[in-house]
């Protein structure tokens, strides 16, 4: 009898578990952010990364005409391609738009499968812009109604205007622009997401300018509070830095035409979402990523086959964290580069 008893507790217990309580995202345990790359737009294709459509408006009065940006100067990081949107929103009352579906078309014209992003917590993106504080809209799309349809007036939007969720004011350099989920106030859950828009307004002050955009992204930690913001010390997360198989000591490093290079971390922080491998040429006042990873698996390295064009200046290496809110540290290096 006694048995019985324990297992009727023991069923209660588990019908008592609420309905729609999420499980932590699978992969690489609940404490490791888990980042969702919706477009780092360097295929220059009009598919985002998860296979979406994208479009702008080329019909006037308001437009917003989308481009692809590979100088530079102009990308993000100093290499790939960027998003670049020209918008124009000076006639009174006009508007526009881009959007980027976050689900792959369809079998019907117009439809496209909604994204369940009930285990995510922040989208975030870069921008690049000469306005100080730039004003657009952020407006997330809703399938309330399941139909694959996303249709004004029947299904919800939530929309936030970004200019506050943008770190700094610094016109020279990529910002990033990190919101919350909690900020979109119209939605009572994260299933069913059929598009981001960004929306460009007369109403605004910014009526009519460039915004560059890159690495648009969905994460799962939780953005808010000093452990996100917090920078991610080296000596908290270095494992070791190998160099053809050989740790990397000293602060010079011999170069072959190809190259592995690997970083370990002997922790994950939790507001981990970048680590990078950077390569400067003017004395480590601009880096240019060589190669970007967004996901992070305990144990695991991060691996790398750099080639090296000993043509060019001898210039300076690392690898480097980056956090949520984009705060980025050396996690080994630099070093100088010897051909
Ligand atoms: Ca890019
Ligand atoms: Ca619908």
């Amino acid at each position: 009898m006694k048995t019985l008893k324990k297992i009727g507790v023991l069923v209660a217990a588990i019908l008592l578990v609420p309905a729609g309580i999420q499980a932590a995202p699978t992969g690489g345990g609940p404490s490791v952010n888990q980042v969702l790359i919706l477009d780092n737009f360097d295929s220059g294709s009009d598919r985002n990364s998860v296979g979406g459509t994208t479009q702008g408006d080329e019909e006037y009065p308001g437009g917003c005409l989308p481009a692809f940006a590979s100088a530079s100067t102009d990308v993000f990081g100093g290499q790939g391609k960027s998003l670049k949107l020209d918008y124009d929103v000076t006639v009174p009352n006009s508007f526009s738009y881009y959007w980027s579906k976050t689900g792959q078309s369809d079998i019907e014209p117009g439809s496209s499968t909604p994204l369940d992003m009930r285990s995510y917590h922040y989208f975030s993106f870069w921008i690049k812009t000469k306005e100080e504080a730039p004003r657009f809209g952020i407006e997330f799309h809703r399938d309330d109604d399941g139909n694959k349809f996303f249709v004004l007036g029947k299904d919800t939007v939530s929309k936030v205007p970004a200019t506050r969720f943008v770190m700094g004011e610094n016109t020279d350099q990529w910002r990033k622009v990190v919101i919350p989920f909690t900020s979109f106030r119209q939605f009572k859950d994260w299933n069913n997401i059929m598009e981001l828009v960004f929306v460009f307004e007369n109403k605004n002050r910014s009526k009519k300018g460039v915004l560059y955009v890159d690495d648009i992204l969905f994460g799962s930690a939780d953005p808010s509070g000093e452990t996100a913001a917090a920078p991610i010390e080296t000596k908290e997360v270095f494992g070791y830095f190998k160099i053809n198989g050989a740790e990397v000591d000293g602060k010079t490093v011999s170069l072959g035409q190809q190259n592995d290079l690997e970083l370990f971390l002997k922790n994950i922080p939790s507001n981990l979402e970048r680590i990078l491998f950077e390569v400067s040429y003017d004395e480590g006042q601009t880096w240019n990523s060589l190669k970007t990873f967004y996901e992070h698996r305990p144990g695991e390295s991060y691996k790398y086959q750099w080639m090296f064009d000993k043509a060019k200046k001898p210039g300076l290496l690392r690898a480097s964290v980056s956090n949520i809110h984009g705060v980025t540290t050396a996690a080994a290096g630099p070093f100088k580069l010897k051909g």
